[in-house]
């Protein structure tokens, strides 16, 4: 195997963020781009000789000639092994199950998530660590840092694989084994769930399913698992084939680009569970009969009945949640006497939790919930576990709800985007908005009085490091807040997020409109940010 060290130059922009390097195709197919990012990782992680990684993606334009790229960029920096799904797929969640199983160091994920695919939409790449999970921050930013000064990348001369055929084959020194990409996550949801029952559920048409894969990952995984194995109709997966462009759609799970499931699930021929799941499979959205599940509500409502889960009969450790997620779920650890963690954006920042066993579950508020199983938010699990629920304490999905929030509550929630920002204008807007946070404290707003203004800082307390500026909260004294903070994952312009909540005691009073509910407090947000005058904006572009 010939080795070419190429000379290059850095670019700019190599900065990861919220989850991994995401860009347009045409940014990621620039020459020398994908690899200087590449060789940066390696140079970052110090000594990948002789290890094994992982390497799959959500099988998106661009995905199979990043893949060759990265194949022989790991041979010539001397990379033992290389685990690789086959036809170069792995969702998210599988390829942190993989790593771990397999005891890899890391691995490669190709992944925009949720955004669109194709030659004129994104791209995505972030690496995992040992844990299986997203790298840290102090990682990613040593990654940016030698991006900043690279001049140079190893890459194999040597024809592409075959990423088609099982099998093991040899890049110069380096093994490379094809695996199938389902079989491993697949025997790890069968341990954690209750297979026989879900599966007699489901063949006596007691409960009905329709998942959607959004033409995304899961395809594969959902057909397997839950058409093969535990004997769901054939067809309650829909649009299960994977497409580089997810046929044209938003691989997004929520009402709004999901809205096939959203339409039979409104409609008289509901199933008892419908779900989504992501480009990459670590997102879901969970509807019943004529109802949608909130993420946040989803994440408490399994906090409170995942011991009824054969994986989680022992309880839980603890629970944590992003900071923007509604605080349904810190209703339910202080009810059970455990911890409720408050993280940043980011499911990097659940890892060290998990690892040192501090909690058991997490979730976020964007479509994302998952266990210390793997070390990634996890889309299908997430549906066999409302699966697996609904056949334990056979009742529908809106039935386990609405009981929920009569013994917790209703947190009524809802975030509203304003995408396609202006960068500056954006950032004027979070400017403005921290300029005021020292006088707010005590103000009073019709019936909201302000109890804290803060931006949001975190310190792990597993390794002490300190994430800064996360996001300005303004907390009231009745419970309600509100959350505004800048998206880390688009690729244009910029995404102003707003997050509302308002907490409801009263059981006569859970089944109003969310929207009209909080209508005072979006009132309140924009007198506060100016959002809509300073972007010019007339209303949010997304509501969920
Ligand atoms: C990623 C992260 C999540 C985060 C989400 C939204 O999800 O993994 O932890 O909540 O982005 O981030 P933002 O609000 O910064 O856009 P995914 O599914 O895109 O990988």
């Amino acid at each position: 195997m010939k080795t070419e060290f190429r000379t290059t130059s850095p670019f700019p922009d190599q900065k990861p963020g919220t989850s991994g390097l995401r860009k347009k195709v045409k940014v990621f197919r620039q020459p020398n781009y994908l690899e200087n990012f590449v060789q940066s990782v390696f140079d970052a992680l110090g000594d990948a000789a002789g290890k094994t990684l992982v390497l799959g993606g959500d099988g998106r334009y661009f995905n199979r000639e990043a893949l060759q790229i990265i194949v022989k960029i790991a041979a010539a920096n001397g990379v033992g092994r290389l685990l690789i799904g086959q036809g170069g797929l792995l969702s998210t969640p599988a390829a942190s199950c993989v790593i771990r199983k397999h005891k890899a160091h890391g691995g490669f994920i190709l992944s925009a998530s949720h955004n669109p695919g194709g030659p004129d939409e994104d791209f995505g790449i972030k690496y995992n660590v040992t844990n299986g999970g997203p790298a840290p921050e102090a990682f990613t930013n040593a990654v940016y840092a030698r991006s900043r000064e690279i001049t140079e990348y190893r890459i194999a001369n040597v024809p592409d694989i075959d990423l088609d055929r099982l099998g093991e084959i040899k890049v110069g020194e380096m093994a490379v084994s094809i695996i199938d990409p389902v079989s491993d996550y697949a025997a790890l949801m069968e341990h954690l769930f209750d297979f026989k029952l879900i599966s007699s559920s489901l063949k006596s048409g007691s409960i009905t399913l329709c998942f959607d894969s959004m033409h995304a990952i899961t395809g594969p995984y959902a057909r397997r698992i839950l058409e093969d194995e535990l004997g769901a109709a054939a067809g309650s997966v829909i649009n299960a084939e994977p497409l580089e462009d997810f046929g044209g759609g938003h691989p997004d799970p929520n009402l709004v680009h999901a809205h096939e499931l959203a339409e039979l699930m409104y409609s008289a021929k509901s199933p008892s569970l419908g779900a989504a799941s992501d480009g990459d499979g670590d997102r879901n959205m969970i509807m019943g009969d004529h109802f949608f599940v909130t993420p946040s509500d989803s994440l408490a409502v399994l906090a409170a009945n995942i011991h009824l889960l054969p994986g989680y009969h022992d309880g839980l450790r603890g629970v944590a949640r992003s900071m923007p997620t509604s605080q349904a779920v810190d209703r339910v650890a202080r009810a059970m006497g455990i911890e409720c963690y408050e993280t940043p954006t980011g499911w990097k920042f659940f890892g060290n939790l998990l690892d040192d066993r501090k909690i058991t579950l997490c979730g976020e508020e964007s479509f994302g919930t998952g266990s210390d199983h793997v070390r990634e938010k996890d889309g299908l699990w997430a549906v066999l576990c409302w699966l697996n629920l609904i056949a334990v304490r056979k009742q529908s999905v809106a039935d386990i709800v609405r009981e929920h929030w009569r013994r917790f509550g209703r947190d009524f929630y809802s975030r509203h985007d304003y995408e396609g920002v202006e960068t500056s204008v954006a950032e004027g807007i979070m400017a403005h908005l921290r300029e005021q946070l020292p006088g707010l404290p005590g103000k009073q707003f019709g019936e909201y009085t302000v109890s804290y203004a803060d931006d949001f800082r975190y310190e792990d307390p597993v390794d002490g490091s300190i994430s800064e500026k996360q996001g300005v909260r303004i907390g009231f004294e009745n419970g309600s807040r509100m959350v505004f903070r800048l998206s880390g994952t688009g690729t244009e312009g910029a995404t102003l997020r707003i997050y509302l909540e308002r907490y409801e005691r009263d059981p006569a009073l859970h089944g109003q409109d969310t929207q009209e509910t909080l209508s005072e407090l979006i009132a309140l947000a924009e007198t506060l940010s100016e959002a809509k005058r300073r972007s010019g904006m007339a209303k949010p572009t997304v509501i969920t």
